[in-house]
């Protein structure tokens, strides 16, 4: 393991606690998240993101989702206020709908993660560029095809240089990574830590590059990984559920850097005490993101 690399574990989460709330504290306190994704083919991507920001302890939820499915996605998440959005012939969601988020934006926002089972990944792009500059204070996950946006030429940027403090947090798995970077998946493989740390320069994001052994770069330079055990995490939306627990620890408070290596965490616990309960194999997406109270308090 490359020395400068920090391996997370129980003991790190120990000296570096995430935000509490007061006793008396209200929901506001524990921040309010929105999450945009879903499509027609793929609406359950985004109850499970959402769910996760809710078991990773957010106070208030408000979820985004093309229209056609918006019902649907409202009856599985009765605690959500939920947005139905225009859809491109592709599926995805046109840029002309940001004037549709005007309400959130008045409001605090405090995370905002966008990209689970998204589709029309062109179309994606130019609604995230539109919709970031309205809400700059909140810290923004970008995970699936939503992550395109810093692809390219034509990089989303911050600023005009792309060097000052981070709100960004990029979730890809090494084909996504790949294809971001522009290099091929064995690259990516070969020297991931490497990679994480490109993206995280080359972007000025936190990545978190996710699969068995999970890398996270920050552009301080920074490094952390979580090598995992548990082979039942590489399952259908476990992706979509940890992007859903770092977008809601972000809202509680967690910085950047805290909500990305506390969330990879919190995804590998609540796995291990699945296969510990159900077994190795089978469990479900969903059941990551209940698991994660139990999970957060084993690690506390
Ligand atoms: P290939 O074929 O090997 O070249 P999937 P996804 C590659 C949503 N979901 N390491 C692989 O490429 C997500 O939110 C919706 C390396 C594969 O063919 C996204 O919006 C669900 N390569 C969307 O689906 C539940 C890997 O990517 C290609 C890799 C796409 O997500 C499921 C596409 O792969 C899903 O989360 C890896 N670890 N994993 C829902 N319930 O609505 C994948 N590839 O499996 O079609 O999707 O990239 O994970
Ligand atoms: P996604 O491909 O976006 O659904 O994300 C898959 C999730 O499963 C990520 O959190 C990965 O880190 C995790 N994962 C993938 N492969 C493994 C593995 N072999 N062992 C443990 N976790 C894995
Ligand atoms: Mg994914």
């Amino acid at each position: 393991i490359d020395s400068a690399v920090t391996t997370l574990d129980a003991d790190l989460l120990q000296a570096w606690p995430l935000p509490m709330p007061s006793p008396d504290g209200d929901k506001e306190e524990r921040g309010h998240v929105l999450v945009i994704g879903g499509s027609r083919q793929m609406p359950g991507a985004v109850i499970l993101a959402a769910t996760a920001a809710l078991r990773a302890g957010a106070g208030k939820l408000s979820v985004a989702t093309g229209q056609s499915v918006a019902q649907l996605v409202a009856s599985a998440l009765p605690e959500s206020r939920v947005i139905g959005l225009p859809e491109t012939d592709g599926g995805g969601i046109p840029a002309h709908c940001v004037d549709l988020f005007e309400p959130l934006a008045r409001r605090n926002l405090d995370a905002i993660l966008i990209g689970p089972g998204m589709q029309d990944e062109n179309a994606v792009c130019t609604f995230v560029r539109a919709l970031l500059p309205q809400f700059p204070d909140a810290k923004i996950v970008l995970d699936a095809c939503a992550m395109a946006v810093v692809r390219g030429s034509q990089a989303y940027q911050e600023d005009g240089e792309n060097t000052g403090p981070t709100r960004l947090i990029l979730t890809p798995h090494a084909g996504e990574m790949a294809r971001l970077l522009g290099d091929d998946k064995q690259t990516v493989r070969a020297d991931p830590h490497g990679a994480a740390r490109d993206a995280a320069k080359n972007w000025n994001a936190v990545v978190a590059l996710k699969g068995a052994t999970t890398c996270i770069a920050a552009p301080s330079g920074q490094n952390w990984e979580h090598a995992g055990d548990n082979i039942g995490l590489a399952s259908s939306g476990s992706g979509d559920v940890l992007a859903g627990i770092i977008a809601g620890l972000a809202a509680r408070g967690a910085s950047v850097e805290q909500a990305a290596a506390c969330g990879v965490m919190l995804h590998a616990q609540a796995g291990r005490r699945l296969a510990q309960r159900i077994g190795p194999l089978g469990f479900l997406a969903r059941e990551i993101a209940d698991e994660v109270p139990a999970a957060l308090a084993s690690l506390g």
